[in-house]
């Protein structure tokens, strides 16, 4: 049988990424007489508005509309879960680049010109612009929330070692290659159609219309594909959209916003910057039975996804690794700065850091290999592995990942010889790590676990497949196109993913928390599910065989040995016979639930696996490091599109490395952003990827509960890149004499690394 699923496969626009022909909003045709719209934005990061002046910029030439909070018909705040967040400032401004106004031009020279004629006198206060002194002014967006379980004081006295600390992230740009962009068509009877580029047409479409006063009904949110996403446009593509929509709304005419890489870094949110604060208690044998951790992150300017991000980092706390004793308490800080927001892992990462620190410091006081503890740590399979929330841990590949892995990549080995190298070598040190990851899958507002589908079989025996899942680049549209296809038994080419809209699926997710094959694939199978049976029956008539005898493949209907026809052909009877050919699909992830309040449930569905082995070169005098292997072994399921899957842990794998030794996001003491283009903010690129990079699927690792026993890919691999800091201290190390904890800062930029050799020199 010919099904694509399963099947090593391109991506289905990459032929159009690398010609140029794939349609982002900005490539869209747009409407006679469109005009640009470009925000104003408060040269301060935090004051009172005293005047407000709009009537040179009105004056400009090409100037069509100058709109404030005034002018807003609707909602003037809005936001991803609370409406904290005014779309245009109201009395107050919060950070350096918030939006005050919107100019409406007919060119963006005009715009620009437009912005530079607005006056606006504000009242600077003192700003807040880290997590110190949001935590020294009391400035919290939440409430504490903790998760604790066993008896802490108990097996801090039973510890034989105690490691104590704080761990700081920094945040990271998205960087998508594609800025953030909305284009808005006005349509009759004071309806819009608004082409964005977010991950989240739904809550686009909702925005739009509350802002504007309208029913979801009046406008219909539109998704050709996204140049990235990340998690930088789950939340925050809304506000870009519904200030076009608001520029439509008073010129009547199609509006664009686009904003350039500068505006895009400076306007929007960031992954969340951490701290924390821990306590680590070891047994003589190298268990961890104790741990006692505070988290702070920085929420920005408003709250934004920062609740559900601080859930996942206290989920996320514990890695891999069984922790009896334990009291999580994470705490939201409000400071003068963007709001920050999803990306890619979603708090997860920033948690795990934590543990994997604690481990590192014990290991090097000990002078033991960090892979062995982590390994003694890790949860097994039995009644007793609960998460510190109470989710038995099930189908645990972890000790599966370890043997192979260790054994494939000849750690042992390796390991011994990196030692031997650096007792004779004196300027350049080599390390090696491993590193495992757990990660949860589902999103962990437990309702946001749903996705529809609509598929349409035409009478020529082609299909027209939608979901609610949008396409950024990670190969959703490619595997749920294979799913479409495999359903129908059917040639990929006879199914068109179309664009993502809201009039063909209402009511969606994000695409985001790794799960929109997960999701919208279940929805997919079932709506072909039900156009499949319908098609059988008449299948069944026609050929005058059982209904159960009915199969779909190769292109044909029929049974497998016996009569049989055309796809194409039945097509044409079913509608001959008046049979529908269209069915929608709609799925959500049965059993999971979470009291907040309690710390307590089972927030995920499963959990995808990892586990990596990296390693580095490090010059002592300039501090600069290489990667010069690295080996993957991760847990996909059986994965719907394989070569897909490689794709996504490697990319994963190289973000995470930027995040954790190259990219910087810089404020200056006045909340100005000095790192706003890849001039001043360095994302990794091809020289830093691995000179030896392999990645490997775990094989016969089938996950039941998901399409095709898939399982979510997107996120988890990012996290296998905590092992690149790992290796740098064991690198570090080299440079000193003996069991000395290192201490290292992340990002492991060259300045950290050499403070880190002087350190452990000295
Ligand atoms: N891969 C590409 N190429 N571009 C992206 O923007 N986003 C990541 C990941 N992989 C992203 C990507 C993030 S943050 C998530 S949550 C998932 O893809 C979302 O898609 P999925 O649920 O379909 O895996
Ligand atoms: N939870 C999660 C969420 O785990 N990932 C997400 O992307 C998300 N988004 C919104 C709310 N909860
Ligand atoms: Mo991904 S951070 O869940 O968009």
């Amino acid at each position: 049988m010919s099904s694509p699923l399963h099947r090593p496969g391109t991506h289905e626009s990459g032929e159009g990424h690398v010609t140029g022909k794939a349609h982002y909003v900005d490539d869209l045709p747009t409407l006679p007489g469109s005009l640009v719209a470009m925000a104003f934005q408060s040269p301060v990061p935090c004051g009172r508005i005293v005047e407000l002046d709009i009537s040179a910029a009105k004056a400009c030439d090409g100037v069509h509309a100058v709109l404030t909070a005034a002018d807003i018909p609707g909602a003037k705040r809005v936001g991803a879960i609370i409406h904290d967040e005014p779309l245009l400032a109201l009395d107050d401004v919060h950070f350096r680049g918030q939006a005050i106004a919107v100019v409406v031009a007919e060119t963006l020279t005009q715009c620009r010109a437009a912005v530079a004629a607005i006056e606006v006198d504000i009242e600077s206060s003192t700003s807040l612009l880290d997590i110190p002194s949001a935590i020294a002014a009391q400035s919290f967006h939440t409430t504490p929330h903790t998760i604790a379980r066993g008896d802490l004081n108990e097996a801090f006295n039973r510890a034989v070692h105690v490691v104590e600390g704080e761990v700081s992230t920094g945040g990271q740009d998205h960087f998508y290659l594609e800025t953030h962009a909305a284009l808005v068509q006005p349509l009759e009877d004071g309806c819009y159609r608004v082409y964005s580029s977010t991950q989240h047409p739904s809550e686009v479409q909702a925005c739009v219309a509350e802002v504007l006063g309208l029913g979801r009904h009046q406008v219909v949110c539109e998704v050709p594909r996204l140049g990235g996403g990340f998690g930088g446009k789950e939340s925050q593509a809304s506000q870009i959209a519904a200030m076009a929509a608001l520029g439509s709304y008073y010129t009547g005419r199609g509006v664009k916003m686009w904003l350039n890489r500068d505006s895009d870094m400076i306007m929007t949110g960031k992954r969340h910057p951490f701290f924390s604060r821990y306590r680590a208690g070891f047994d003589d044998s190298g268990l961890l039975i104790a741990f006692d951790v505070d988290i702070f992150s920085d929420g920005g300017w408003t709250i934004d996804l920062s609740d559900p991000v601080m859930d996942r980092a206290l989920f996320h706390l514990d890695n891999a690794y069984f922790i009896p004793n334990l009291r999580f308490t994470g705490l939201v800080c409000r400071t003068n700065l963007p709001s920050n927001t999803a990306f890619r892992g979603f708090g997860g990462p920033q948690g795990m850091v934590v543990v994997e620190e604690a481990i590192n410091r014990y290991a090097e006081r000990m002078g033991v290999d960090p892979a062995e503890i982590r390994q003694r740590n890790f949860y097994g399979d039995s009644p007793r592995d609960r998460t510190p929330y109470g989710q038995q841990v099930t189908e645990n590949r972890l000790s599966r990942i370890w043997t192979e892995l260790m054994d494939s990549s000849e750690y042992r080995d390796r390991r011994r010889a990196i030692d031997a190298f650096n007792r004779e070598s004196k300027w350049i040190k080599r390390g090696i790590a491993f590193q495992p990851v757990k990660f949860g899958i589902s999103f962990t507002k437990s309702i946001l676990n749903q996705a529809g589908a609509l598929v349409l079989v035409y009478a020529d025996g082609t299909v027209q497949l939608n979901h609610g899942g949008t396409e950024m680049g990670q190969g959703l549209h490619t595997k749920m196109r294979a799913v479409c296809a495999h359903e129908l038994g059917v040639d990929l080419e006879r199914v068109r993913v179309m664009h993502t809209a809201t009039d063909k699926v209402p009511n969606t997710s994000a695409t985001a928390a790794s799960s929109g094959s997960d999701l919208n694939g279940a929805a997919v199978q079932r709506a072909c599910q039900e156009v499949a049976g319908r098609m059988a029956k008449v299948a069944a008539e026609n050929l005058q065989i059982p209904i159960e005898a009915v199969r779909f493949q190769d292109g044909k209907v029929g049974s497998e040995s016996g009569p049989s026809m055309r796809f194409e052909e039945l097509a044409n009877q079913c509608w001959l016979q008046q049979v529908s050919l269209s069915a929608t699909g709609y799925y959500a992830t049965p059993g999971i639930v979470y009291d907040r309040d309690a710390g307590k449930g089972t927030p995920f569905y499963y959990f995808a696996y990892g586990g990596a082995v990296a390693e580095v070169e490090v010059h002592g005098l300039t501090g600069e490091h290489r990667l010069l292997r690295v080996d993957i072994l991760h847990d996909v399921g059986n994965p719907l599109v394989p070569t897909i899957d490689v794709g996504q842990v490697e990319g994963a794998f190289v973000q995470g490395q930027g995040w954790l030794t190259c990219e910087e996001v810089c404020f200056d003491s006045d909340g100005r952003l000095l790192t706003h283009s890849p001039s001043t903010y360095k994302i990794p690129s091809a020289g830093d990827i691995a000179e030896d990079f392999r990645t490997h699927l775990l094989k016969h690792a089938p996950n039941d509960k998901v399409v095709g026993g898939s399982k979510a890919v997107g996120e988890p691999p990012f996290m296998l890149a905590i092992g690149v800091v790992t290796a740098l201290r064991h690198a570090i190390g080299g440079f000193g004499t003996g069991e000395t904890e290192i201490h290292l800062g992340i990002p492991c930029t060259p300045e950290a690394i050499l403070r880190a050799i002087e350190a452990v020199r000295s």
